[in-house]
């Protein structure tokens, strides 16, 4: 996946300091290093990150309930178990969602997410999967894998069903059909939407996808991760699938502007097919990192979240209608050409008769 990375020259060097799974490590780090208080820089192009207690979920789960002084709330179907989160079963049409109740409003940060996927499906009769949400709104039921549609920030969806290859099966018996670039599911994609959007479900969010990658998730027997990383308005989706405890690269958008206050989520949907979601722990990690005087500027908060020089790939819309001052200028170069033809015509015209002419005398 080729990405410009931009200003983001210690890129590298802070993704490798990055790279340790377990954040909290790099906490311990940190707290043996000095006194722990505050950011801490060492050298340049360097970062630290920092657990954020009131955006994170872990064993055993505490903080998760109904009431309002839980920093968890369960939604639909969701139930608590010692290990484990369990969003949907593996049943039919249930729906189960977890939302922090604290906004969020830093800057720069990354969500790690420990989940796991499981059923009895076979290949291809498992659904729906899972979201992970940095919306304006919580606590809304809908269709978005078991989240409300036209949502406002961040969508990061594993999406184990593949619903558009399904149709387009169905269409291909029927008369021939070429289907586009082939996705191989369970697949991550992720969106940004101000509202106005509606995930296309039945093409599996392809016309409004950032980018996407294909991720073996179901019924495997190790830990599998997803991370989030928001850094500099720099959106990197990573996940760690292959226990292997190495990150793998999946999406990488710069440019992203999102807003702050809003609120970390997690949904999931079953429908006629079903699998077990689980959601067993996240960690938002707080990062540090420096801005040039330029890039304060650049990065001021945003009100709406939006992606720079974002072309949706199969949104093309139709040719916009022609505004009076474009309708002129064609008008008055028409009128402009004809004149000059007629001109050029009139002029040619008396050349050949007085050739003409001439050719008599
Ligand atoms: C919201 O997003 C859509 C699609 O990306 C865009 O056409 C529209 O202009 C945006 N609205 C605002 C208020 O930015
Ligand atoms: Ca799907």
């Amino acid at each position: 996946m080729a990405a410009t990375l931009g200003p983001l020259g210690s890129w590298q060097q802070w993704r490798r300091c990055l790279s340790a799974r377990d954040g909290s490590r790099m906490l311990l780090l940190l707290l043996l290093l000095g006194s722990g208080q505050g950011p801490q820089q060492v050298g340049a192009g360097q970062t630290f990150e920092y657990l954020k207690r009131e955006h994170s979920l872990s064993k055993p789960y505490q903080g998760v309930g109904t009431g309002s002084s839980s920093l968890w709330n369960l939604m639909g179907n969701a139930m608590v178990m010692t290990q484990y989160i369990r969003l949907t079963p593996d049943m039919q049409s249930k729906q189960g969602a977890l939302w922090n109740r604290v906004p969020c409003f830093l800057r720069d940060w990354e969500l790690q997410v420990h989940f796991k996927i499981h059923g009895q499906g076979k290949k291809n009769l498992h659904g729906d999967g899972l979201a992970i949400w940095y919306t304006k709104d919580r606590m809304q039921p809908g269709p978005v894998f078991g989240n409300m549609d036209k949502f406002v920030g961040l969508g990061v969806f594993v999406d184990t069903y593949p619903n558009e290859e399904k149709q387009q099966e169905v269409m291909a018996q029927k008369r021939r059909y070429s289907p586009g670039v082939q996705r191989v599911f369970p697949y991550i994609s992720a969106m940004v939407n101000n509202g106005s959007l509606s995930y296309d479900h039945e093409r599996d969010g392809r016309p409004t996808e950032l980018g996407g990658c294909t991720a073996i998730v179901r019924n495997l027997h190790y830990d599998t991760f997803l991370v989030i990383r928001y850094v500099k308005r720099h959106l990197t989706i990573m996940m760690d699938i292959d226990g292997k405890h190495e990150w793998r690269d999946c999406i990488e958008v710069p440019g992203v502007r999102l807003p702050r206050g809003y609120y970390f989520g997690t949904s999931s949907i079953t429908g006629d097919l079903s699998d077990n979601h689980d959601v067993i722990s996240l960690k938002l990690f707080e990062l540090t990192v420096e801005r040039t005087p330029e890039e304060e500027k650049l990065h001021r908060d945003v009100f709406l979240p939006s992606v720079d020089n974002m072309k949706l790939p199969e949104m093309t819309a139709p040719l916009p209608p022609l505004s009076g001052l474009a309708l002129f200028l064609i008008v008055f170069f028409s009128l402009v050409f004809s004149v000059f033809a007629i001109v050029i015509g009139i002029i040619l015209y008396n050349k050949w008769q007085e050739q003409s002419r001439k050719r008599f005398y």
